[in-house]
């Protein structure tokens, strides 16, 4: 049967999943939170559909859901996690202080991330900072599914990129993507639900084009979005997401040796500034003149709004997870990954 939930009490459904699967009680809070307000929000891609690769992950041994990351104090403007091969969200946190602190002193700040798992949106990770008047973008690499532009083989992950920034008196700005053509997520999602996907997302295992989601999940890989452009981007994302912070790339995860692991253990890369310490009239102010400017033209979605939209009616008046979704969940609740 379909089950309507609060968002408060999703989030006591996951973290008792999470607790269960073997994470200490504030990750499994940390994971829960992140993963109940991808639901809530619409970016289905990591909403709960993600808990069975969170437990079987877990499950395999492959990430430490207890870890203690470290937090290491680098240079003024810059700061380091070993996330103890935890996931990227605690040790985010775990440095948010600091960081926010470097950032306050200095107008800039990175945070580097390495030794870390992250199987979850970007936007969570910044949104909070754009709500803080500051602006922040973030990149994090994954697994070798993505081809290159004229490459033959897959070397890159997904690797997403996120941008937040405030706008005043309206929500922030925030866009966050995938930068191959379509997520791995999303194409998983297609799979499941027997969609095709369109042209130029995919190809099979022997490099041609393809629309069917099994033979780019099976042996096949992602294209990267905007051709040639789109793969410069994923390799800045490889260099800013391992190179920089010490992580692997995403060639370099392997978890054959944990079956059932799904969480890429990479790297992420965050970059925080105080547009205060800018030029002109205040950052939020200009930031609010040029969205009018983009409305007038025309623009009626802006990155960000829709994720907003689903959120305040999921908050007012709850959300509905369909008959299968509920009995997946409730079934990792009860047996885990059985
Ligand atoms: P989408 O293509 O759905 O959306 C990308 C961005 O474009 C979003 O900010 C979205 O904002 C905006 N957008 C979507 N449609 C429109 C439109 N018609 N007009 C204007 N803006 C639009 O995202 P992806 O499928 O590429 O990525 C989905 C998620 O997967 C991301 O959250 C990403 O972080 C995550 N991911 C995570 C990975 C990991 O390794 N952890 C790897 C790859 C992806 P809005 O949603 O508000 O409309
Ligand atoms: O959806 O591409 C994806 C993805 C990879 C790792 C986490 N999400």
């Amino acid at each position: 049967m379909a089950q309507r939930l609060s968002f408060d009490e999703l989030v006591i459904v996951l973290e008792d999943i999470l607790q269960k699967a073997g994470t200490s009680p504030d990750v499994a809070a940390i994971i829960a939170q992140n993963c109940a307000a991808c639901e809530r929000d619409g970016s289905k891609s990591h909403g709960i559909f993600r808990m069975r690769g969170y437990v079987s992950t877990l499950a395999s041994g492959w990430v430490d859901g207890a870890a203690q990351p470290v937090v290491e104090d680098a240079a003024p403007s810059f700061l380091r996690v070993d996330a103890q091969n935890g996931f990227a969200q605690p040790a985010l946190a775990a440095a948010r202080p600091l960081l926010l602190d470097k950032l306050r002193e200095n107008g800039a700040a990175v945070l580097a991330i390495r030794n870390s798992h992250h199987l979850s949106a970007l936007w969570p990770d910044i949104e909070p900072f754009a709500d803080e008047g500051y602006i922040a973008l973030s990149v994090v690499n994954s697994m070798a599914v993505t081809v290159p532009f004229g490459a033959k083989r897959a070397v890159f992950g997904t690797n997403p990129i996120a941008f937040a920034a405030p706008v005043a008196g309206d929500l922030p700005f925030v866009f966050d993507m995938a930068t191959s053509a379509w997520s791995h997520g999303d194409v998983q999602i297609a799979r499941a639900e027997g969609r095709l996907l369109p042209e130029g997302v995919g190809v099979d295992a022997g490099g041609a084009p393809t629309r069917d989601p099994n033979l780019v999940l099976e042996g096949g890989a992602l294209l990267p979005f905007g051709g040639h452009k789109g793969s410069a981007i994923s390799m800045m994302i490889e260099l800013l997401g391992a190179a920089l912070t010490g992580g692997k790339f995403s060639t370099e995860v392997d978890w054959s040796r944990h079956p059932g692991a799904v969480t890429p253990h990479t790297g992420q890369f965050i970059l925080l500034i105080d547009p205060a310490r800018g030029g002109g009239l205040p950052f939020d102010l200009r930031a609010a003149e040029f969205t009018q400017t983009m409305r007038e033209a025309g623009l009626d979605h802006l990155p960000g709004v829709r994720r907003h939209k689903n959120r305040a009616k999921a908050l007012q008046s709850g959300m509905t997870l369909d008959a299968d979704a509920w009995a997946n969940l409730d079934k990792l609740r009860q047996f885990g990954i059985a």
